[in-house]
């Protein structure tokens, strides 16, 4: 899958992605095998799955106008500002964002569109893009996943218009045995906002749910015609997006956990304002492509969307959900990896909150003291991938300690290695395990136990 040229270069000073240059400053925190992402473009390839579900759902909504932006850079403000994230919100904290420098950054939700998509006047979009995040590591987690932001949108005055629509897709869904739970409600936590009249507010909030439980049966309506299967249970609850009220998250209940699809909910009236449409009122949600991909194709791990063996990528047709056939899997290799937090630390309090307030730098700055005496997990997998790319599989925290003399505070990792297709030699996993340890020491100021 790779392209032919590599647009995205990494100099000591500077960024150049899609020709533009920008200058590094202390908030620069991309590394390279993140930047090696820029031109992979899965959404796009024919027959990969990420686009083949991308197809299906601009399908099914066809008078949606489809989108895709040019370029994974975007501004600071964008993606957060003009959203209405508070200036402490740990999204905007360097251990969970990848920025270019303080004004630049790689979106992190495909929500960073919203604003300039609806400037463009269109009532109906959707949007598929790459987004990048810092983030655990395990075979659902992965630093760059794609997004589908998807809206809809009316002129107040046409909202006493909107159908009503639930009934019948609920019959139909239950007979091809998929169970929508939903015993989310209206409250203080989870309110319609103020200016919008509740009938009107309520509509607009069943015909999200209509349409992304219309969206659940176009995706999962062949279930039932599986003899016996257990029903596919999908679950609604109310979740918390500074740019909607209400808001709603979707699950899905597969491999024995809950496993979240989308967040979505009604359009902030402030998010409209800032987009030049005032008079209107709607709804928007942003879904996780590998998430859904995942469910429908079964592909059990989310690196296998990055793999280029033939044995994944000749499986899948434009058009068509088959099931994945895993290739024989090879076995994993897991090391445990335990050490001292640097010691003038209280790590408790930094965990979430280092956030580049308001555009401005975190105390201690954000490359250099700042990151060495606060350990967090983000920083930790980071060095991980960088070491050890798509040999990871997952990170997991085995135990926690804290010496009853001294109060040093130790963690141990279990570091669980495989190769999606080959075996790995234990040599290998020493050598990527030994890399990890000399990183984390120097870059971290932590102490091998
Ligand atoms: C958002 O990103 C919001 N922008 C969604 C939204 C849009 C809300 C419009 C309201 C209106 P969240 O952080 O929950 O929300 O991510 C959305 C989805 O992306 C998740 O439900 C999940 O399916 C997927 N996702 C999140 N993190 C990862 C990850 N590290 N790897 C793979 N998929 C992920
Ligand atoms: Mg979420």
């Amino acid at each position: 899958y790779r392209n032919r040229y590599q647009s995205t270069v990494s100099t000591p000073d500077s960024y150049k992605i899609n020709g533009l240059t920008y200058p590094k400053d202390t908030y620069s925190n991309i590394p390279s095998s993140i930047l090696d992402k820029l031109d992979r473009n899965l959404h796009l390839l024919p027959s990969h799955p990420i686009s083949i579900l991308r197809q299906i759902v601009e399908d099914h909504f066809a008078s949606y106008t489809p989108l895709v932006p040019s370029s994974a850079v975007v501004s600071v403000h964008q993606n957060f500002d003009e959203l209405g994230f508070p200036p402490d919100h740990p999204g905007r904290s360097l251990t969970d964002s990848y920025y270019i420098n303080n004004e630049y950054m790689l979106r992190t939700h495909t929500s960073a569109h919203e604003v300039e998509s609806y400037k463009k006047g269109l009532d109906k979009w959707l949007l598929s893009a790459d987004v990048y995040r810092r983030d655990e590591i395990d075979s659902s987690h992965y630093p760059v996943f794609h997004q589908m932001e998807g809206t809809h949108i009316w002129q107040n005055d046409d909202l006493h218009t909107l159908p009503a629509l639930n009934a019948e897709l609920e019959e139909r869904l239950k007979e091809c045995n998929i169970l929508i739970e939903d015993e989310t409600t209206i409250s203080p936590s989870n309110p319609y906002q103020p200016h919008h009249d509740p009938i009107h507010a309520e509509q607009i909030t069943k015909h999200l749910k209509h349409s992304l439980n219309s969206l659940i049966f176009r995706l999962f309506g062949h279930h039932a015609s599986k003899a016996g299967a257990e029903p596919l249970r999908v679950r609604w609850i109310e979740a918390y997006f500074p740019f909607t009220t209400p808001s709603y998250e979707v699950e899905v209940y597969w491999n024995g956990q809950w496993l979240e699809l989308l967040g979505c909910g009604v359009v902030m009236q402030k998010t409209l304002d800032l987009s030049g449409v005032s008079n209107k009122s709607g709804w928007a949600f942003g879904l996780g492509l590998e998430r859904l991909s995942m469910v429908l194709f079964s592909i059990p791990d989310i690196r296998l969307f990055w793999t280029s063996d033939p044995r994944f990528s000749t499986q899948f047709k434009q058009g068509e959900i088959s099931t994945f056939q895993p290739y024989s899997k090879y076995p994993p290799c897991y090391k445990d990896m335990s050490f001292w937090l640097p010691t003038s630390v209280d790590t408790s309090a930094k965990e979430h909150g280092a956030a580049a307030a308001g555009g401005k730098l975190p105390p201690g700055g954000p490359g250099g003291e700042g990151r060495k005496k606060t350990f967090h997990e983000n920083d930790y997998c980071e060095i991980v991938r960088d070491v050890a790319g798509d040999l990871i599989e997952s990170v997991t925290l085995i135990d926690e300690f804290t010496h009853p003399k001294t109060n040093r505070k130790s963690k141990c990792y279990r570091l669980n290695y495989r190769h999606m297709d080959r075996n790995l030699s234990n040599e290998e996993v020493n050598e990527l395990q030994e890399q990890v340890q000399k990183r984390v020491v120097q870059e971290m100021g932590i102490e091998m136990r």
